[in-house]
């Protein structure tokens, strides 16, 4: 039966991130009531994560916080991206389940896939193989989160469920160039390419990775889509089904933004995993689609962009 999001005291963890915003946006037109906590409850202090729910008792969590960057940020900080994922993620499980919440959407990350995984990555190719070194801290504890809600499905029945999102861009998106993801990277380094009227612009690695992009509203309804319809013990892959090269992309984003200059490539950079696009077809089959296509996505994160410089 589906799950009525509908009077529900939902928490959105990580409400200031760009999925944890978008997530509450798109719950405005559920008729819940949406909860968040402020800056001052460190989701990585057990106390304070069981504090919170005890004095607001949702009746619906969304795990949308997390310590997330781009290639080089996760490659620079292995410890904080495994310690602090996995204390944020097991803080808000193990009180969600001692206070009696409904229900809970985990998310993860395409990246919690082998390295070599075949491709489409269908959801049962968790854990079978080596994991890309750039990023196995932060899959770990992606995987140990998956785990978890399997763990307190099976031994105290809770309904807790995990999507993998594919990887996101939009608005809030971060735009510093030594943590972000690329989609973001590129739209910052051609737009102050095209303001200095500067000949090129410099992208990391050699642009031959292949990634997969969603727009996090996209996803965001994909995740509204699930709380209310799916109740299963397996992880669930949440994608575009279409992924392209980072050099391909490169150019899209110079034509959306206006930059025509050279694009050169610095090898001292990684590339990471050569691609993971992964397999939408069971979310497919319960019918779910993304709506928006990338040159409309990048567009709509480059008008954001534009509104964020405007404010500072
Ligand atoms: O988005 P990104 O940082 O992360 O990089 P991953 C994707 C690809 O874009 C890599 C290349 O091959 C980068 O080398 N790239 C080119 C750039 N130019 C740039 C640039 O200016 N900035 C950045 N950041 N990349 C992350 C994981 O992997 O993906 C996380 O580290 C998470 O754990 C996330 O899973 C979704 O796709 O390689």
């Amino acid at each position: 039966m589906d799950y009525d999001l509908s009077g529900k005291r939902v928490y959105v963890a990580g409400h200031k991130g760009m999925v944890g915003s978008a997530i509450v946006r798109r719950l405005a037109s559920e008729g819940c009531e949406v909860l968040t906590a402020d800056r001052s409850v460190d989701l990585r202090e057990q106390a304070a994560v069981r504090d919170w729910y005890a004095a607001n008792r949702p009746d619906t969590v969304v795990v949308a916080a997390a310590k997330v960057g781009g290639i080089l940020a996760n490659d620079t900080y292995p410890a904080d991206f495994l310690y602090d994922n996995l204390m944020i993620e097991a803080n808000l499980i193990e009180a969600a389940y001692r206070n009696d919440v409904e229900k809970l959407l985990f998310l993860g990350s395409s990246c919690i896939y082998p390295k070599m995984a075949p491709q489409p990555i269908p959801e049962d190719a968790l854990l079978t193989g080596p994991l890309e070194p750039t990023n196995e801290w932060y899959a770990v504890a992606k995987i140990a989160g998956i785990k978890l809600c399997q763990a307190y499905r099976r031994q105290h029945g809770c309904d807790y469920i995990s999507a993998m999102p594919t990887n996101l861009y939009g608005p809030g998106d971060n735009f510093d160039l030594d943590s972000s993801h690329v989609l973001p990277a590129l739209i910052r380094k051609a737009h102050e390419a095209k303001e200095a009227g500067a000949a090129f612009i410099e992208i990391w690695g050699t642009g031959s990775p292949r990634r997969e992009f969603l727009h996090v509203d996209d996803l965001a309804d994909g995740c509204v889509f699930l709380l209310k319809g799916y109740s299963g013990d397996e992880h669930v892959n949440l994608g575009s089904g279409t992924d392209i090269p980072i050099i391909d992309l490169t150019y899209l984003v110079c034509e959306v933004v206006g930059f025509d200059g050279a694009i050169s490539k610095d090898a001292s950079k990684p590339d990471g995993t050569p691609r993971k696009l992964m397999s939408g077809d069971k979310i497919a089959a319960m019918g779910w689609a993304p709506k928006i296509g990338l040159r409309e996505g990048i567009a709509d994160a480059y008008r954001a962009f534009l509104e964020g410089e405007r404010k500072n």
